[in-house]
């Protein structure tokens, strides 16, 4: 295989990517390559699994409380709308909040962005079949390049990011984040955003680290991915998923550990990385949230809770945020 000559844009950034993560100390490599075609069909599984418990709370949140949410995001006058979606992946949640704000009957276009060209054209075939009435807008791009294009949507809009995505951001990286989707946002538009929320340590853990391995395989896939990609020569039969779950700082880490001093060659780098035995790449952090850290979260960039919604179990929260409104 002759992976250094002629590389896509694409495979350029990750392979940019996996340089600056695998030459520094601790190696590092972000959870957003997770989500090739492969890896996207994995984290589905995912959502499945009796441990991952987010996304049914999730579910159980818009089924209880869709129409309230569907009411909290709709402009004031009626008007219409843009509904964008960040990380859309099978919309399965969506399509429950999507059914109540076509019943509200304002005019709006559903705009799902994901990075995965697969989960999309899986996406809009299923609405196309689902939801026959419903105006789609797909975008195929990752969030920093959908924000950006945001930036310039003419009329409201009410923006989603939903299932904890913001949960893979550090603490520096969610401010940052969260003020780049606050500042595009006037003062009738609308945030929806999903927190999965502190609770026993256990079922925490356990969510991410299933008995069937199905969240190993997806940590995993990332190797898959890099000696594809990038002709690495990662042997996966000397890796091993590992997690674990600080209640201190409510964070979930993922980490794919080396099971033995090897060496692993990247084609597209012309470059090799020496991993001791027991080293590990850190490839996920997934954060677990308070309530009024939700609060100060939001305080802190400007934006206001409008109304939030919590499970039964108080497992999840998807809570609706506006722009603070100003005091002078
Ligand atoms: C898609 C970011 C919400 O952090 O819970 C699931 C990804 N990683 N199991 C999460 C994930 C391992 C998931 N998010």
């Amino acid at each position: 295989m002759s992976h250094s000559s002629i590389l896509s844009p694409a495979s350029t950034e990750l392979a940019q990517h996996v340089a600056q993560g695998l030459r520094r100390t601790p190696k590092t490599l972000s959870s957003m390559y997770f989500y090739d075609d492969a890896g996207s069909r994995l984290f589905q599984q995912i959502m499945e699994l009796p441990e991952y418990y987010p996304t049914r709370a999730e579910f159980a949140i818009f089924r209880e409380h869709g129409a309230a949410i569907a009411a909290a995001l709709s402009p004031a006058g009626g008007g219409e709308f843009a509904v964008v979606e960040l990380g859309a992946g099978d919309g399965a949640k969506t399509k429950l909040l999507l059914r109540e704000l076509l019943a509200g009957g304002a005019p709006f276009t559903y705009a799902p962005v994901d990075i995965s060209a697969g989960a999309m054209t899986g996406l809009v075939a299923t609405l196309a079949a689902e939801l026959p009435a419903l105006r789609v807008a797909p975008v195929v791009e990752d969030y920093a390049t959908a924000l950006a294009q945001l930036r310039t949507w003419p009329g409201s809009k009410a923006v989603l990011f939903l299932g904890s995505n913001i949960g893979n951001f550090g603490p520096t990286e969610r401010l940052d984040f969260l003020r780049q989707l606050a500042e595009p946002l006037g003062a009738a538009d609308r945030l929806l955003m999903g927190f999965d929320l502190q609770k026993d340590p256990r079922s925490i853990r356990a969510a991410y680290d299933d008995a069937q391995g199905v969240t190993a395989a997806f940590n995993l896939n990332l190797l898959t991915r890099l000696n594809r990609e990038l002709g690495a020569d990662f042997d996966l039969a000397h890796w091993q998923h590992y997690t674990d779950y600080s209640p201190l700082s409510g964070a979930v880490r993922s980490f794919l550990v080396s099971t033995r001093a090897q060496a692993v060659r990247v084609a597209a780098l012309d470059e090799t990385f020496e991993f001791a035995a027991w080293e590990v790449i850190h490839t996920e952090n997934s954060f677990k949230f308070t309530l009024p850290q939700v609060e100060a979260l939001a305080a802190e960039v400007g934006l206001r809770v409008v109304t939030s919604f919590t499970d039964a179990a108080g497992d999840f929260a998807d809570v609706v945020l506006a722009r603070q409104l100003s005091h002078d």
